[in-house]
């Protein structure tokens, strides 16, 4: 890609080299950027994760390695608490994920998220050339494009929101809403997971801040300025994700897999320990299921894997208690002295040690109440066998599930709609899980991380 302007990603974390290995605990957005610099020699900039005062002095580590460049910043505790886990985690997190009950708004949590942005633009601002392409990512920066802006830079700039855009009626109780997305328009291109998410982003533009809006082309015209609103869905790495199961490592966890579940089918799950991902509301649908099909309590084992994330938020405390509560009273009330019904495992794994446990999962449960995505439901059909494929269990609120609609769509608010959909998965025939299968994988091949990349940087290019 030579002769392509360099692209400069910022982010509010940033996976430097040394924790690279880290990269899929983070979540899928170090994954896909990785891919998305390395061609072009860009330079990532953001949090290092690392709490000091040194941000405050101006101080930047950077590194290079395999051509990409990483520049981070340190945040001192109080940035870390307003910024990070205050607005971004305990306001914008759960208002976007339809979450109002848990969303908090607080005047000293805004304030810190602005200081913290304008901090991002004033160590930001001397690493950018005129010539280069800036993509700022995600719910922590949405203003940053416009603080760049009052520093002068003339640059093309682009967002991309890996969560989704609430419904106006929802997205109103956000104390100065309007302000927050007139700071989006200050970018070229403004990047949705999903149609969806861009309708709604639409629609609070045209009835709340009376921009001109032209759905056709996906503009915005508000003071003077034109923003490309497009949907853009996010995929894996393919190239890389589905050679994985060359891997003597891969190979090794499938058979872990299958060896500890003796002849039972396993069910998996795996997830950031996060309210959004709808884990407990998936036990509870679990537990139905045993309910009404006492006799598949030995053909049957459930697997969740989920590290705790944001361990600081006191509803991330809550969420993990929820779940260990209930995984304990259905694993009380069920177990054998030799089975066990659901294994819940805390900690994170390899993407090399996951493709060997999706492959050895003939269900893979993918149940979000609300999801941006949803990058685990296409690894889940990326690792499996095309000759005797697993059946996929999506909610219909992924974003993922705008493009996986050959998946078993479920309600993941409904106990009985989940019980129901894995008895469908049980009983499904070879030849329809292949038939879902092709199509699914067509789809999760195509639309992938390389492509998504393409796609938006070919927009913002134009812009
Ligand atoms: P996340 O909410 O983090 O991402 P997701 O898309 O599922 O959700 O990505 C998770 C990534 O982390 C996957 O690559 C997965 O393999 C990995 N992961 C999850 N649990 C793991 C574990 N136990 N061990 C190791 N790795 C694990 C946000 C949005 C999503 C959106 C992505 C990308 O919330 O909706 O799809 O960004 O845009």
């Amino acid at each position: 890609m030579t002769g392509d302007p360099r692209l400069v990603v910022i982010s509010n974390r940033v996976a430097v080299p040394k924790a690279r290995g880290a990269a899929g605990a983070q979540g899928g957005l170090a994954g896909a950027l990785h891919a998305a610099l390395k061609d072009r020699k860009g330079l990532w900039f953001g949090w290092s994760g690392e709490e000091s005062e040194s941000g405050r002095t101006g101080h930047i580590d950077t590194q290079t390695s395999d051509g990409v460049t990483t520049a981070t910043l340190d945040l001192s505790q109080r940035d870390i608490d307003e910024y990070y886990n205050g607005y971004a985690n305990s306001t914008l997190w759960p208002l976007f994920h339809d979450r109002l009950d848990l969303a908090e708004y607080e005047r000293e949590t805004a304030k810190g998220y602005e200081r913290v942005n304008e901090r991002f633009a004033e160590l930001g601002a001397p690493l950018i050339d005129a010539e280069d392409i800036v993509w700022v990512h995600d719910y922590h920066l949405i203003p940053l494009g416009e603080r760049l802006r009052s520093r002068g830079l003339k640059n093309r700039m682009g967002f991309f929101l890996h969560i989704p855009w609430p419904a106006t009626r929802m997205f109103v109780s956000l104390p100065y809403h309007e302000r927050l997305v007139r700071t989006l328009l200050f970018y070229d291109v403004v990047g949705f997971q999903t149609q969806e998410w861009l309708e709604s982003f639409l629609h609070y533009c045209e009835n709340e801040l009376r921009a001109e809006v032209d759905k056709a082309s996906g503009t915005v015209t508000f003071e003077g300025r034109t923003t490309i609103a497009r949907a853009y869905p996010i995929g894996i790495d393919w190239e890389h994700f589905s050679k994985l199961g060359e891997n003597g490592e891969a190979r090794q966890a499938q058979q872990r897999l299958i060896s500890s579940t003796r002849r039972r089918i396993a069910m998996i799950g795996v997830d950031r320990l996060d309210y959004s991902k709808g884990i407990p509301e998936r036990i509870d649908g679990i537990g139905r299921f045993f309910d009404k099909n006492p006799e598949s309590i030995r053909d049957l084992v459930f697997i969740q894997i989920a590290p705790p994330s944001r361990e600081d938020v006191g509803s991330y405390q809550e969420i993990r208690a929820a779940l260990e509560q209930k995984c304990g009273q259905i694993n009380g009330a069920r177990s054998e002295v030799d089975m066990v019904p659901i294994r819940y495992v805390n900690r994170g794994y390899s993407h090399a040690e996951l493709f060997g446990f999706f492959r050895g999962a003939k269900i893979g449960l993918v149940t979000p109440l609300r999801d941006g995505m949803n990058l685990v439901a296409k690894e889940y059909v990326a690792a499996q066998d095309p000759e005797d494929p697993g059946v996929l269990i999506l909610s219909r609120f992924a974003g993922a599930a705008a493009q996986l609609k050959d998946a078993v769509l479920v309600n993941p608010h409904s106990p009985d709609d989940i019980a129901h959909a894995i008895r469908i998965a049980l009983d499904m025939p070879l030849d329809e899980r292949k038939r879902r299968y092709e199509k699914m994988i067509a789809t999760v091949r195509d639309d992938n991380v390389q492509n998504w990349t393409r796609d938006f940087l070919r927009d913002l290019s134009e812009a």
